[in-house]
């Protein structure tokens, strides 16, 4: 059911590499190297990705894709995804063959194809659109708080590269955060990019947000039903199948499990996918000017755009 976009170009063509040579880059504060491609900051072998992508995907009219700036919900997104399409194969609760009990919501969707196709990717929807070729295919995507994006993205590094969770780090993060230089930046017009697309076109890009998932569960996971065209019955809603698939996509069973306390893709461990998944956790860790900042950009950025954070 489910591909991966393969952002991850495993090989850096000679192609790519002298297109890079005509980009904007920089180094980030660990040294790797990052280039500005249509308006997006890319390490390089994402790029390769991408431009795999641009060059070779075939859109297909039923197709799926998730979307997300990194550290917003993609995970949960994933799962819940996963959850809807697999819900009429496994009723019972006491199925232990459901894939997300034994896969890592990020596995699962980088294999197999069938009906409907579902991929995901941080790409900002820009770098798609000429690719999607006016597919009428249905895009969701997941916005979260930036602050706390922010700080995930920093312990999600941290616990990545097995360090303790350093203020330096935290500071050079936040910096290239405002300016846009972080990978996939700048998040306002990543953010934007679906955001306009969601207003001008409901029924092609449906916008979700973290804070919203989790604070009305039910209605968010029953709106994403809908958009995907697997809208619960009533039935299934009187038999509390909501709440049976919010309950296995939930971070405390989801990060219980032996596959995601144990596994790792590519290079990352399933485990790292998880932390605590708290609304506002970056009070605990942006200071009050670092706040400030962050609100201050975003009021700049996103007036006049209807999008409130
Ligand atoms: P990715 O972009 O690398 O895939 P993504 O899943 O978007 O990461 O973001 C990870 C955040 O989602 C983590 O937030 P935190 O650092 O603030 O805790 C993670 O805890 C949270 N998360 C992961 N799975 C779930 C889930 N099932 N429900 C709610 N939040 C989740």
């Amino acid at each position: 059911m489910n591909v991966d976009l393969k952002e991850k170009g495993d090989n850096i063509t000679e192609e790519t590499m002298s297109l890079i040579s005509s980009l904007p880059s920089h180094a980030d504060a660990q040294g790797k190297k990052l280039c500005k491609y249509q308006g997006t900051w890319y390490y390089f072998n994402i790029l390769q990705g991408v431009v795999n992508f641009q060059r070779n995907f075939q859109p297909q009219d039923t197709d799926i894709i998730l979307a997300s700036f990194p550290k917003s919900g993609t995970t949960w997104l994933k799962a819940l995804t996963v959850a809807l399409f697999e819900r009429s194969k496994h009723r019972s609760s006491s199925d232990d063959h459901h894939p997300l009990l034994s896969n890592n919501p990020h596995g699962i969707f980088s294999s197999s194809s069938s009906s409907p196709r579902v991929f995901s990717t941080h790409m900002p929807l820009h770098t798609m659109k000429e690719a999607l070729k006016d597919s009428p295919c249905k895009i969701v995507y997941v916005c979260r708080n930036v602050k706390d994006t922010l700080v995930s993205l920093w312990c999600f590094a941290c616990a990545h590269e097995k360090t303790e969770l350093s203020r330096s780090r935290l500071e050079s993060m936040f910096k290239s955060f405002c300016n846009g230089t972080i990978f996939y930046g700048p998040f306002w017009e990543h953010v934007l990019s679906y955001w306009r697309a969601s207003m001008e076109n409901p029924s092609h890009v449906l916008f979700m947000r973290y804070e919203e998932m989790r604070s009305e569960p039910r209605g968010q996971v029953k709106r994403l039903a809908e958009f995907l065209g697997c809208a619960f019955t009533k039935e299934e809603e009187e038999s509390g199948m909501v709440d049976k698939i919010l309950d296995l996509c939930s971070l405390r069973n989801l990060s219980g499990l032996e596959v995601n306390k144990s596994g790792r893709i590519n290079t990352v461990d399933h485990k790292i996918f998880f932390r605590k998944g708290e609304v506002g956790d970056s009070k605990n860790y942006l200071t009050p000017d670092m706040e400030n900042e962050i609100d201050m950009i975003i009021q700049e950025k996103l007036q006049g755009s209807g999008l409130k954070y």
